[in-house]
């Protein structure tokens, strides 16, 4: 596939991808979608690949949904859009791998859903966040309305969505939408950092972590529990543990294969 939207560079078990449609604020254009379902096919092939770092080119992580593509859509076209996008924000999701948005400018509509569906989000001084959906007659249909309440509350959550505001990047931190927020020449750094500490634990641990944390917040608690307990369990037949277990006692340190 040839990537005109995006461009990505992998450093051993890293992937730094950047969105590259800066005249358009990176919005999420049918090319885009395309572009990023065929990255992470690529991504879910290369089982070396253990953490990537989303980031966008120019002032814009991503902007939202491409309006010029929205303005003119029948209802049935925009479910059909909806799906396609929430496609890629559900495939991140379920991913074995971790996904850190490192949010460089405006996250905006689909763009803030985006990295909402990423494990963890750094943000830039110069970083904005938004639903601004409501001012154009829709709402946050990328998973704004689900992740957005189960990440920072469902206060905080309908005061965004029904204000449409902008808000900043240490409010954003305030209301616990981003992990921390860092000097804008200082991200992509920090990101690497970051994947860096993540990549010295188990690779088995930190992936049935991923899925214990994010399929047991869809359960009740008695079935999230008993979900843990399973993944727990499969710790336990991982070459992982048992290396890092060994290590622990010889005082030596162990890493993932
Ligand atoms: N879609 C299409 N084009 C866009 C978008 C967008 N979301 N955002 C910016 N652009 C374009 C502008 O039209 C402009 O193009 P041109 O140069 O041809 O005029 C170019 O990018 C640069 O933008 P601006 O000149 O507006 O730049 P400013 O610095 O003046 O302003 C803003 C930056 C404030 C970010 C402004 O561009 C803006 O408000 N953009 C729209 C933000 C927005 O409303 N986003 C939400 C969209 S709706 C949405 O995301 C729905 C999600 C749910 C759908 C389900 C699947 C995800």
């Amino acid at each position: 596939m040839d990537y005109s939207k995006i461009y990505f560079k992998k450093d051993n078990s890293v992937m730094k991808v950047v969105f590259n449609n800066p005249e358009k604020l990176n919005a999420l254009t049918a090319e885009f979608i395309k572009e990023m379902n065929c990255l992470l096919d690529e991504i879910e092939a290369d089982e070396n690949l253990q953490v990537i770092i989303l980031t966008g080119e120019g002032k814009a992580f991503i902007a939202g949904a491409d309006i010029s593509a929205m303005k003119t859509m029948t209802p049935a076209e925009a479910i059909k859009y909806a799906s396609d996008t929430t496609e890629i924000y559900r495939r991140m999701e379920e991913s074995k791998k971790i996904f850190i948005a490192a949010i460089n400018g405006y996250a905006l509509g689909g763009g803030c859903e985006l990295a909402l569906a990423c494990d963890l989000r750094i943000a830039s001084m110069k970083a904005k966040f938004g639903l601004p959906e409501t001012g154009l007659g829709i709402f946050p249909g990328g998973g704004g309305t689900q992740r957005l309440p189960r990440l920072i509350g469902m206060a905080r959550a309908k005061e965004l969505v029904y204000t449409g505001k902008t808000i900043s990047a240490s409010k954003a931190y305030e209301i616990g939408l981003v992990n921390e927020v860092i000097e804008h020449d200082e991200l992509m750094h920090e990101a690497e950092n970051l994947a860096f500490v993540i990549l010295k634990n188990s690779k088995s641990g930190v992936s049935l972590a991923k899925e214990s944390l994010n399929k047991g917040m869809q359960m009740d608690i008695v079935s999230a529990i008993n979900l843990e307990k399973n993944l727990f369990g499969l710790c336990f037949a991982t070459e992982d543990q048992k290396v890092r277990m060994s290590a622990f006692f010889e005082k030596k340190n162990a890493k993932s294969k």
